[in-house]
């Protein structure tokens, strides 16, 4: 097995049950699954090389916290490679769905098969240290073979390079779901301009979606991430029923601390401050987008 990155945290062994039940149906619409490297062997391209996070650990946490369903990112460190993540949804079944990284050769029997294992969008990945950023005729390229199948796209940037991918966002016909916030900086509160601009993108187009995922990774004073409250609340007055959220688990790449999954619970269950607004974010949202076409 290789070695993780040294400084690597693995995550949290034992996670505490949250302190308030999620509403019932409530879905994790971002997270991972590791390996094992053994059968699922890390991409010699990925900048980092985790600890391994395999399925059984990925559901055992979801029981533990109470989600039914959850949507499985392709994270870097497997680069194209899906397998891990596929077999992963063909063991969790319906309530499982799956963003897959592909490459521009893909072919239709491959997103074929994707599908079927329940795949619902690519996701496009511009951060810088995890390799991303691939010319964007490439991603052109992608979207044109995925439209046949309704699928749509997750992208994940640095709030620095927001402006620059604006005009090519804006350009993407099908909807556009973005990671943790546009990694909003948070010392900034909400007036910055990369946040302004990741509102005004949100107001302004039906498509763009969001996930208040990762206050983790935002916070400049960790647990209980208080100061990332202001800007993840704004998001959900902005556009409450364009909101997903998701634990996030593994959390890789966390260098600050590991975070406690159900302390995670219980921060969006703050933020979201009423029943139906938790219910918009944890099950009514994340329905629309990941199951209602079957
Ligand atoms: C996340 C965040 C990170 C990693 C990846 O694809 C990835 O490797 O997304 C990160 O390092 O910020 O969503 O898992």
């Amino acid at each position: 097995m290789p070695m993780a990155t040294p400084g690597y945290l693995p995550f949290h062994p034992t996670p505490r049950k949250p302190a308030q039940a999620l509403p019932p149906n409530a879905c994790d619409a971002h997270c991972h699954v590791f390996g094992p490297a053994a059968r699922f062997p890390f991409s010699p391209t990925s900048t980092y090389v985790p600890v391994d996070a395999p399925k059984e650990t990925l559901f055992q946490r979801h029981r533990h916290l109470d989600f039914s369903r959850a949507v499985i990112v392709q994270a870097s460190c497997h680069g194209a490679d899906n397998a891990a993540m596929l077999d992963a949804l063909r063991s969790g079944g319906e309530d499982y769905r799956g963003i897959a990284v592909v490459a521009e050769d893909v072919t239709e029997p491959e997103l074929e098969d994707m599908h079927e294992a329940g795949v619902r969008g690519v996701r496009f990945n511009f951060v810088k240290r995890l390799g991303g950023g691939r010319p964007l005729g490439v991603y052109r390229t992608i979207l044109d073979r995925i439209e046949p199948f309704g699928w749509h796209v997750v992208v994940y940037f640095d709030a620095e390079d927001l402006e620059d991918l604006a005009p090519f966002l804006r350009g993407i016909e099908v909807p556009v779901v973005i990671d943790h916030m546009g990694r909003a900086p948070v010392e900034q509160g909400v007036e910055s301009r990369p946040f302004r601009l990741l509102r005004d993108l949100l107001a302004g187009d039906g498509k763009f979606w969001v996930k208040v995922s990762g206050p983790e990774r935002l916070s400049r004073v960790g647990p209980p991430y208080a100061d990332v409250e202001p800007v993840a609340r704004a998001l959900l007055r902005t556009v409450p029923e364009r909101v997903l959220w998701g634990t996030d688990w593994p959390h890789p790449n966390m260098k600050s601390h590991m975070p406690d999954d159900g302390a995670l619970v219980d921060w969006i269950m703050a933020v979201c401050d009423t029943p139906v607004l938790r219910r918009q974010v944890l099950v009514d949202n994340p329905a629309r987008l990941y199951w209602s076409g079957g």
